[in-house]
């Protein structure tokens, strides 16, 4: 069964981490197997920031990382970098509103997953048209991670949307942590991603277990 397949895809974005090396107070390959030890479902490799790596750096870690989550059968995505998942053979992509249409990546990347993040009703619409798999929505609550994040907007978003019927599955993004991740759940998300969280915490693994309970509250079949 594809991973595209909704119902499949809901269960793999609820503890959905994201990181790159500009995020990690200690090596990658460490935090990603710690993380997943931690119960996280997915992850993103995001390398953006001060510091980021770039070019063949930027690949070989991308290529350390991938070989993590198939190990483990985690499921890899690519944010925004559409021709380094391509040559990964990646399990999908996140991109935003300034990367390519979602129509083009859609054409390139054939059955992968195309996460899109979406800030309005409008851009929610044009992407789901596009073809995409699911949705980013944040920042839901302030965060420092994102240099050129907008204002900070709550689940406002989040709630439109599923008031309207519209039953993509979505995660919410920016600031959320184990104490307000059932807050954006409970709004109509399937999931949460994080970067801050887990991979800036003293105990990624433990970080990454407390998000999972909270995302799983009302879910008694995993622990
Ligand atoms: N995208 P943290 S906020 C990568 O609003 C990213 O689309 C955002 O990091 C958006 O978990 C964000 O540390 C940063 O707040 C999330």
């Amino acid at each position: 069964m594809t991973m595209r397949n909704n119902e499949r895809l809901r269960d793999l974005l609820k503890v959905y981490f994201i990181m790159g090396s500009p995020n990690c107070m200690e090596d990658p390959v460490q935090v990603l197997k710690d993380a997943i030890e931690g119960g996280i479902t997915l992850f993103q490799f995001r390398e953006k920031g001060a510091g980021a790596f770039t070019g063949d750096k930027k690949a070989v870690l991308a290529k350390e990382l991938q070989n993590i989550c198939q190990e483990y059968h985690i499921p890899f995505i690519v944010n925004d970098d559409i021709e380094l998942a391509i040559a990964l053979n990646a399990d999908g992509v996140h991109i935003g509103q300034e990367d390519e249409s979602v129509e083009e990546v859609r054409r390139k990347l054939g059955d992968k997953i195309i996460g899109v993040s979406v800030h309005s009703y409008e851009e929610a619409m044009a992407a789901l048209a596009g073809g995409a798999d699911y949705f980013g929505i944040g920042p839901i609550f302030p965060t420092a991670t994102k240099e050129d994040a907008k204002p900070s907007n709550g689940t406002k978003l989040i709630e439109e949307l599923r008031d309207h019927g519209v039953s993509i599955p979505i995660v919410g993004i920016g600031g959320i942590s184990a104490a307000n991740a059932e807050t954006v759940i409970q709004a109509g998300a399937d999931g949460v991603s994080v970067i801050t969280a887990i991979s800036h915490a003293t105990s990624v693994r433990e970080a990454a277990k407390a998000l999972r309970k909270s995302v799983f509250k009302d879910e008694k079949l995993l622990f």
